[in-house]
């Protein structure tokens, strides 16, 4: 260690009272201690906000926050940090600023853990150099599949006005390790890039900067039409290149350490290269050269899929794997974790096994658009570890997550969807945390660190994803919702003259003879995308895995499972098992009463109330409608239906995106 000592900060404990518990503080709860005394030698922004952080959070001994050099620190990268018990003190060690504050709020972090800081001896660096949200926010105010209110970023407001939650929102992701925010969303409005907003987006950029986030753009590959008024916005037109290079070098000009560009090109009716014959690596390698210069990077989504006769889960990879080696270096593929779109559960997409010589990063879904919205209480870590299960986090480059923040008081509509804002964070630090170990800290943070409250509620949360696979989408069953909403069942659904591969009997191909998606060598052959020893074992019917069986296969209903039921009867088990389970969370919380504040107990409590809800009508709605195709009896001991099918097929959710599902919208029993 070279450069010295910059800050010592001595306390005298003296507790404020706590603010009322409305879930705004997030997991940053700390309680202000107030007169502490500060020595500092050296001033910066980023040096002030960890030192008074210190001073108003931490109880234990003195702390010094130093600047290091040196084998160890070069060792630690950019951002990593020591936290060691040094005689009396304790000392955060850093080669950067940044990292003392990532150092600082995991100190923080053991103390309101109430873990054992008298002896430490702490080395962290980040799993991934790029940990980035991607907002879904658009600039008139609403959120695409937002579920927590409208969009923090005022857009009217800026840049003059300035939202005290626009530094709170910094400060929480700086308090878990994002490092990266994307704006605006990937269904891009060119307006982004125009001078008018860039003067805004600099005005967020210089809040987040301290904190050590970054801000990155999703961008309309079309914006030089529609923006620079030219004719093309082929990426190998010299006029179009020169009008990209333009407006790049204009944003380093306001903001000279913007991150760079995220793309949605020739998905879902969004421009891209292939409109002009040019393949996704033309177009991501023409960006990413207007942004080398500057450091900048580009990160371009593989999500694609047309109504083509191939299955939707090949798409994505017979478009991009042929391209892998051609993209730049300084161009990440951005991958959605599984093949189709953020379902409940998905096997990892195939991509990740096969593109050897491209940069790829996993797109996470924070927001539950498939998982009950801000509605149904579903902690998300332990899908994110299935995927690593599969998929080797070293063979990533980055991480990226889509917002689940909206401008509501608690930031996220639901007390626990908090927790998976937080996940993301500490997964993205580090993908080797158990979602256990992730629970515990948040329950510990968000609310107590009493085991009668943390021992019951981690259990909860760690069977919760399982429990929403379980009441909608079993033993493989994907993509059945609702149309447009995304939220109810609906595996009936057909609307005249939609794209098939819109419609859930798509997904669920029920008939007399079973149920499921041929996926096999018999069938479409998806499995040939797998790597030759996952092929083998997703291909046959007595190998695969039962949690992905009709993803992969159509199979009978009469086909006997592992525990030696028919199909038709573990679906049955199946879906009620998800009830039982939500019953059980609720009885569970019943029981958290004494431990909570009022507020947060009451908002969660109404939310499971009406996920109990929710749970019944998707296994009444599921079972009742592929009895008619597999035409046997719900076994005695599952819980009878309470709704008629002729009823819930009427069901017409009023709701568009941007309105919560309530118990008075729902169906009545
Ligand atoms: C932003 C799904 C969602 C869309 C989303 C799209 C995407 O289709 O329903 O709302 O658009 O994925 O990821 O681009």
């Amino acid at each position: 260690m070279v450069r010295q000592l910059l800050v010592s900060i001595l306390f005298c404990g003296c507790t404020l009272g706590m603010s009322a518990e409305d879930g705004s503080r997030l997991w940053l709860r700390q309680v202000n201690s107030g007169n502490a005394t500060v020595n500092c030698l050296l001033h910066s922004r980023t040096l002030d906000i960890a030192k008074s952080e210190i001073a108003k959070g931490w109880k234990g001994a003195p702390v010094s926050l130093q600047l290091c050099n040196g084998a160890e620190y070069e060792s630690l990268g950019g951002e990593g940090y020591t936290i060691r018990s040094v005689g009396g003190n304790i000392e955060i060690g850093s080669v950067s600023e940044v990292g003392l504050l990532y150092g600082t709020y995991h100190l923080l972090r053991l103390q309101e853990m109430k873990a054992d800081v008298s002896k430490l001896d702490i080395k962290e660096k980040p799993a991934y150099s790029l940990r980035i949200l991607n907002h879904w926010d658009n600039l008139d105010g609403t959120i695409e599949r937002g579920y927590a209110g409208h969009s923090l970023w005022k857009w009217e407001d800026l840049p003059a006005t300035i939202s005290p939650r626009y530094e709170e929102y910094a400060r929480a992701n700086a308090s878990v390790g994002i490092n990266g925010t994307v704006l605006n969303n990937v269904n891009a409005s060119p307006e982004i890039l125009s001078a008018d907003y860039l003067q805004k987006v600099k005005v967020l950029a210089d809040i987040f900067r301290p904190y050590g986030l970054k801000v990155y753009l999703s961008v309309n590959f079309a914006s030089p039409m529609a923006l620079g008024k030219l004719a093309t916005a082929d990426p190998l037109n010299p006029d179009v290149m020169g009008w990209w290079q333009k407006k790049v070098k204009e944003i380093y000009s306001l903001i000279p350490d913007f991150g760079g560009f995220l793309v949605k090109a020739n998905s879902e009716g969004q421009p891209g290269p292939c409109d002009y014959k040019r393949t996704h690596a033309q177009g991501a390698n023409m960006l990413a050269e207007a942004l080398k210069p500057y450091g900048g990077i580009v990160m371009w989504r593989a999500f694609v899929y047309s109504p083509s006769d191939h299955d939707r889960a090949k798409q994505a990879y017979l478009e991009f794997q042929p391209l892998d080696g051609q993209f730049l270096d300084n161009v990440i593929v951005q991958i959605k974790n599984g093949p189709i779109d953020f379902q409940p559960r998905e096997p990892y997409s195939p991509l990740f096994t096969s593109m050897k010589h491209t940069s790829m990063m996993v797109e996470f879904q924070i927001t539950q658009e498939y998982l009950g919205h801000s509605n149904h209480l579903a902690y998300l870590a332990p899908m994110w570890k299935e995927f690593f299960g599969y998929v080797q986090p070293n063979s990533l480059r980055a991480m990226a997550g889509v917002a689940n923040v909206g401008d509501e008081v608690n930031w996220c509509g639901h007390d626990f969807a908090q927790s998976n804002w937080y996940a993301f964070g500490r997964l993205a630090w580090n993908p080797a945390l158990t979602s256990e170990e992730i629970a515990d800290e948040w329950l510990k943070q968000t609310f107590t660190t009493d085991s009668r409250f943390v021992g019951p509620m981690e259990q909860v949360m760690c069977d919760s994803r399982e429990a929403v696979v379980d009441y909608m989408m079993p033993l493989g069953l994907h993509h059945i919702f609702a149309w447009g909403h995304h939220y109810g069942p609906e595996p009936w659904c057909s609307v005249p003259g939609a794209r098939p591969d819109w419609l859930p009997p798509y997904y669920h191909q029920a008939d007399k003879v079973g149920l499921g998606f041929d996926r096999s060598h018999t069938g479409s052959n998806a499995v040939a995308q797998y790597p030759d020893s996952l092929n083998r074992i997703f291909d046959s019917l007595d190998t695969c895995p039962e949690e992905f069986l009709l993803w992969f296969h159509h199979v009978p209903w009469k086909y006997r499972m592992k525990s030696g039921k028919t199909l038709w009867e573990e679906l049955c088990y199946s879906y009620d098992e998800g009830v039982k389970k939500v019953r059980g969370f609720q009885n569970v919380w019943e029981k958290m009463k004494p431990y909570v504040d009022e507020e947060r107990y009451g908002n969660v409590a109404g939310r499971l109330d009406i996920q109990m809800h929710d749970a019944i009508w998707w296994k009444d709605a599921c079972l009742l409608y592929f009895q008619k195709f597999s035409k046997m009896k719900l076994p005695a001991d599952v819980e009878k239906p309470v709704y008629k099918l002729k009823e819930l097929e009427k069901v017409k959710l009023p709701i568009s995106n941007f309105e919560r599902p309530t118990k008075d919208m729902l169906p009545n029993p």
